[in-house]
């Protein structure tokens, strides 16, 4: 045990069950992750998208949202976030498996487009970056009704190439409207690399253009994830307006189950990145700590528990049934032509 890593989380405010729990949501979002796709391989599910290799990212910053009271905007592959903020392995399973009973759309959306209202987790489309508009209309929002909470809007690198990004980001620090916005940086959007999508080394760089602060973590270390997304809160908590956080990170499986990402990226280079996995780094920092090997076991057989519970549940629950397909799609009660409804 070194004096300099328990200074660590505790230089950041965080007892060694914060770092506890920051290291169970990451664990949860890998294990749930993995069952997915291999669901996915057996045709069980239709589709998947894997979060292994953002988890420190996504629970390190996650772990600044107030919960009940801070908005939350995430993109597709933010599981670790929406876990964090209470979203089940179940809940996710009944949207994954599109079961009627799934609670964040019934079943009509991809899996990871997350709804629910008491978290404050607000639903998004699957274009890429038409999250930033909507997390900087909430931010007027709350800034209009003089609320003290702020919104976290996360993306991926390339959602900060489309306009979305670039008139939500102006208008946000123009007004200095309280949003952060989370950039998980893979290095990759599909088979794109970071080099074809942008010209700055850095995702943050592009907020200076802007005038909003931006901070760099590294987002393999759920430390410094916490920490800078928690010096960026701060500084957009004080209402000095909005700000970017980038999270360097890397996704290790392919984009989705439906992507073959031999044709753009080695096994060396993923096995490279697999080297500083997020979660070894944590379980390391955790023995340091003087957290038992019997212990870190325990949580792993409880998870596993829970998941595959939750897997059997997900699946003996009904399918929505057809006739409720186009539901919500059109307005039900609308006038025909010559004013008549049915
Ligand atoms: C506007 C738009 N263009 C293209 C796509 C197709 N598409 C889906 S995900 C994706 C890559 C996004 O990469 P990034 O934002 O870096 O996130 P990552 O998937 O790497 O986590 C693309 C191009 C889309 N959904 N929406």
């Amino acid at each position: 045990m070194t004096v300099s890593a328990r200074a660590r989380h505790e230089a950041l405010g965080l007892s060694l069950d914060d770092v506890k729990g920051m290291y169970r949501k990451m664990l949860e979002t890998r294990m749930v992750s993995e069952r997915i796709l291999q669901l996915n391989r057996m045709g069980r599910t239709p589709f998947g998208a894997g979060t292994d290799g953002h988890e420190a990212a996504q629970v390190g910053a996650a772990w600044n949202i107030r919960r009940g009271k801070d908005w939350t905007v995430p993109y597709y592959r933010d599981m670790g976030v929406a876990f964090v903020l209470g979203v089940s392995p179940l809940e996710e399973f009944r949207m994954v498996l599109a079961k009627a009973t799934d609670t964040h759309s019934a079943g009509r959306q991809v899996l990871n487009q997350f709804s629910s209202p008491k978290d404050r987790l607000v639903t998004r489309s699957v274009c890429v970056g038409t999250e930033f508009p909507h997390a900087v209309g909430l931010a007027l929002a709350i800034r209009n009704l003089k609320e003290e909470n702020i919104v976290f809007a996360f993306g991926g690198d390339a959602s900060t190439s489309p306009g979305d990004f670039h008139e939500a980001i102006n208008f946000a620090a123009i007004y200095k409207l309280p949003v952060v916005f989370v950039i998980e940086n893979n290095l990759l959007a599909i088979s794109t690399r970071f080099e074809q999508q942008m010209a700055v080394p850095n995702v943050a760089d592009k907020a200076a253009g802007y005038g909003a602060r931006g901070f760099i973590a590294d987002g393999m270390d759920v430390l410094d994830s916490f920490d800078k997304t928690r010096q960026a809160v701060e500084h957009t908590r004080s209402g000095a307006g909005p700000t970017l956080v980038e999270l360097k990170c890397y996704r290790y499986q392919p984009h989705t189950s439906d992507d073959d990402d031999s044709r753009y990226r080695t096994k060396d280079e993923v096995r490279g990145w697999m080297a500083k996995d997020p979660l070894d780094h944590a379980r390391r920092y955790l023995g340091e700590q003087g957290t038992s090997a019997e212990e870190l076991e325990a949580i792993r057989k409880a998870l596993d528990t829970d998941i595959e519970a939750a897997i059997a549940q997900a699946e003996s629950e009904p399918d929505p049934r057809a006739e409720d397909a186009i539901k919500h799609v059109y307005a039900e009660e609308a006038p025909r032509p010559d004013g008549t409804r049915s």
